[in-house]
């Protein structure tokens, strides 16, 4: 499926029914009491999380959603029936807007969680309602209420506990398919990553989201490549694995490059907790490998060595992963 992660939908709840004005039919009273029924409530326009779905692409065809319309209330004190509510399924990561506010009205982030959109309209009163001692034959009736309606715009930011970032080519989705159950397609040339992909790794005890997105080159702030629109889906990520090619001539350069853009896109995203994973020290000798590593711990970083390709480190990679994840589970229980 395409993955879209934006869109536009219109929703409307439905109305009220009408009350209902009508008088009981009995035998030998000509004109027996009110006993017209209220309206039933229009139907909700209810939003509802759904883990597997990873794109909005589902509103680029339909954009209009309509809850049903409260039936009207009968004779004999019948209650119209209610409007059926309509559930709209989103990605877990969507932020709701509504159009005419820059706030978002609601994030769904859970599985099942639902929220109401647009409000149904409140169903008429029938006659029966209006009577009182001194006015025993009513003919006043409501109107159902209208239905609440919006222009909603829906941004997916979706939810990964580590983003995955790097150059072109740097391996982030062999990376990805070596960590995860995701199976992203893997090329030798830049850009073979055009929407962000998602993958779990699990275990007994805990399940990590990771997510790849597509490469930063120098300049992305300004658009070149495919600019920095993706980068909102690490925004919410927990920490970052910064994957650099060790066989490039500018390993350190690239890094400094990759912090300027994702710092020019959003600063906070450099507050996250980073570890630098050199990638294809198949290419290069154990000392250029070493060397690098070194370099970077010097510098205060976190830095792990791995042949994404070959497997190599991948275990190590995997249980410092878990460890971290751990601790910051237990630090945010305290
Ligand atoms: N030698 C070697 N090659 C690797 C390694 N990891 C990835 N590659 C190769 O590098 C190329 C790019 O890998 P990808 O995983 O597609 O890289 P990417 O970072 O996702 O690239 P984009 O999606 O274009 O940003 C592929 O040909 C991979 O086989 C590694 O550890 N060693
Ligand atoms: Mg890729």
């Amino acid at each position: 499926m395409k993955f879209i992660d934006e869109a536009e939908i219109y929703v409307k709840a439905g109305r009220g029914g009408r009350g209902c004005v009508s008088f009981r039919r009995e035998k030998f009273v000509p004109k027996g009491g009110p006993d017209g029924g209220d309206g039933g409530k229009g139907g909700d326009v209810i939003i509802v999380g759904k883990k597997d779905l990873s794109t909005l692409a589902d509103f680029r065809y339909k954009r209009l959603y309509r809850a049903e319309n409260g039936k009207p209330g009968s004779s004999r004190n019948k209650k119209g029936r209610d409007g059926r509510d309509i559930l709209i399924s989103l990605p877990l990561g969507t932020i709701i807007y509504d159009k005419r506010y820059t706030n978002p009205i609601y994030d769904i982030t859970i599985d099942g969680d639902t929220f109401v959109v647009a409000r149904g309209g409140r169903g008429g009163r029938g006659n029966a309602r209006f009577a009182t001692p001194v006015h025993r034959a009513p003919l006043e009736f409501e109107e159902g209420e209208e239905g609440e309606e919006r222009v909603l715009f829906l941004n997916l930011k979706l939810l990964s506990d580590i983003g995955i970032v790097g150059l072109p080519n740097a391996g982030k989705s062999t990376l990805i398919s070596r960590l995860t159950n995701a199976r992203p397609k893997i090329g030798d040339y830049p850009f073979t990553t055009l929407t962000p992909n998602l993958g779990v790794l699990s275990d007994e005890n805990m399940n990590i989201v990771f997510s790849d997105i597509p490469g930063i080159v120098n300049g992305a702030s300004m658009g070149r490549g495919l600019g920095l629109t993706f980068l909102k889906h690490i925004e919410r990520s927990r920490a970052l694995l910064f994957v650099l090619d060790v066989s490039s001539p500018t390993v350190w350069e690239d890094y400094v490059m990759l912090l300027d853009e994702l710092s020019s896109y959003n600063k906070e995203i450099l507050e996250k907790n980073r570890t630098v994973v050199l990638n294809k020290i198949d290419l290069v000798g154990d000392e250029e490998s070493k060397r690098w590593v070194n370099f970077f711990a010097e510098r205060g970083m976190e830095v792990i060595k791995i042949s994404a390709l070959k497997g190599d480190g991948i275990e190590g990679l995997k249980s410092y992963i878990k460890d971290k994840t751990l601790a910051i589970q237990k630090n945010s229980r305290v």
